[in-house]
């Protein structure tokens, strides 16, 4: 499984389908059980074919493993597929897996994470009444890890929302003149760059569209356009005439007429966005925030003091300290001379926090 997960890795970690890896191993290897042989290498394992899930539209894990094992003419009949998701049993942009699973005469199945996605899942049940061993829940918590915003989107039925916020050290944004570039150092912005890459939406409100004419693309460290580019959305009703680099080349561009964030997440779920990142501004932010449909909070905080000027975040209805909204710190990266901490909802427990987690 461990190998699996590596091969599932390969996969681009943006887009509407998962990163998914599958290994097919020779009859005899469960039963003679190499132990011995180290976490995650495959040296001492028979090996008959071994496949990764590319991108929408290309074939399934399972699928591109089994092609595998036929191109380099081996029988897989009586083997082992250890999958990092349940094999689907829908016909989507491809055929089901559990078919393709049990024609070529696959005896075992070994899963580590039940599909979430509704449309696709029920392939185990369908391996077992076609009398295939089925063996699920193998190192799930990191199936599910690897999975990331995937997972989560597609349970919730909604993107993965994470709010990015880059201020000063005393919580600005601006300048009292409005000027505010940069505050974060280069280093900052070239992380969030890598993050934009990995993303399916970059989200804004019309009045940072208007003030700030983003460009709202994914760059590479020398400043180029990276392979991927996320959509463009701009939320609110103002019409955006003026917005010039939002025009230039990158994602789609798409303006949702609302101001409800539960709005916004529907539209782009029905487009199959699995991960936004909301990148302001602070009136947004805090409407997500409030409105509960926040994942994962990216806050990049520089070393700079402005005492005047525009806050990260708008009002979150807080009146009292007791009503603060507490978030669980997951990570603390050192950024140049900035700081990134990433941190998750909690739910209170007896006065303290703790990590919202997903489970099956
Ligand atoms: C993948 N790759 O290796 C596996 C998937 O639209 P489709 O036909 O590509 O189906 C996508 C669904 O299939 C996906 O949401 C997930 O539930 C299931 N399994 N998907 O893209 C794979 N095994
Ligand atoms: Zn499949």
């Amino acid at each position: 499984m461990t190998a699996a997960f590596e091969l599932a890795r390969r996969g681009p970690a943006h887009g509407p389908n998962p990163r998914v890896g599958c290994v097919i191993l020779a009859p005899e290897h469960h039963v003679r059980g190499r132990s011995h042989a180290p976490a995650g290498s495959l040296d001492d394992i028979d090996v008959l074919g071994a496949g990764w899930h590319r991108g929408a539209g290309t074939p399934h894990a399972e699928v591109a493993a089994l092609a595998a094992a036929r191109a380099a003419g081996v029988d897989v009949r009586g083997a082992t597929a250890v999958v990092t998701l349940e094999p689907c049993d829908h016909t989507g942009r491809t055929g089901p897996c559990s078919q393709a699973l049990i024609e070529a005469g696959i005896a075992r199945v070994v899963v580590a994470v039940e599909d979430p996605n509704p449309v696709a899942s029920g392939g185990a049940a369908t391996l077992r009444a076609a009398g295939v061993e089925v063996v699920t829940g193998v190192l799930a918590d990191e199936g599910r890890a690897l999975l990331g915003a995937w997972y989560v989107a597609v349970r919730r039925g909604r993107p993965f929302v994470t709010i990015k916020l880059a201020s000063s050290l005393d919580g600005r944004v601006a300048a009292a003149d409005g000027t505010s570039r940069w505050i974060t150092s280069p280093e900052s912005r070239r992380h969030a760059h890598t993050l934009r890459a990995e993303v399916d939406a970059l989200v804004v409100g019309t009045g940072t569209a208007l003030a700030d004419d983003p460009s709202l693309t994914a760059r590479t460290p020398a400043g180029e356009l990276a392979e991927h580019q996320p959509l463009r959305v701009v939320v609110g009703y103002r019409d955006l005439p003026d917005v010039n680099r939002l025009q230039t080349a990158g994602g789609e561009l798409v303006q949702v007429r609302t101001h409800a964030p539960a709005e916004v997440l529907a539209a782009l779920h029905v487009r199959e966005v699995r991960h936004v990142l909301v990148e302001g501004g602070p009136t947004l932010a805090a409407a997500f925030l409030r409105a509960g449909l926040v994942d994962e909070v990216h806050a990049y905080v520089a070393p700079v003091l402005l005492g005047a000027g525009p806050h990260a975040l708008g009002d979150l209805g807080v009146s009292t300290i007791s009503g603060a909204v507490r978030l669980v710190p997951r990570d603390v990266l050192r950024l140049g001379p900035d700081v990134l901490v990433v941190s998750v909802p909690g739910t209170t427990v007896g006065g303290q926090s703790t990590a919202r987690h997903e489970e099956s």
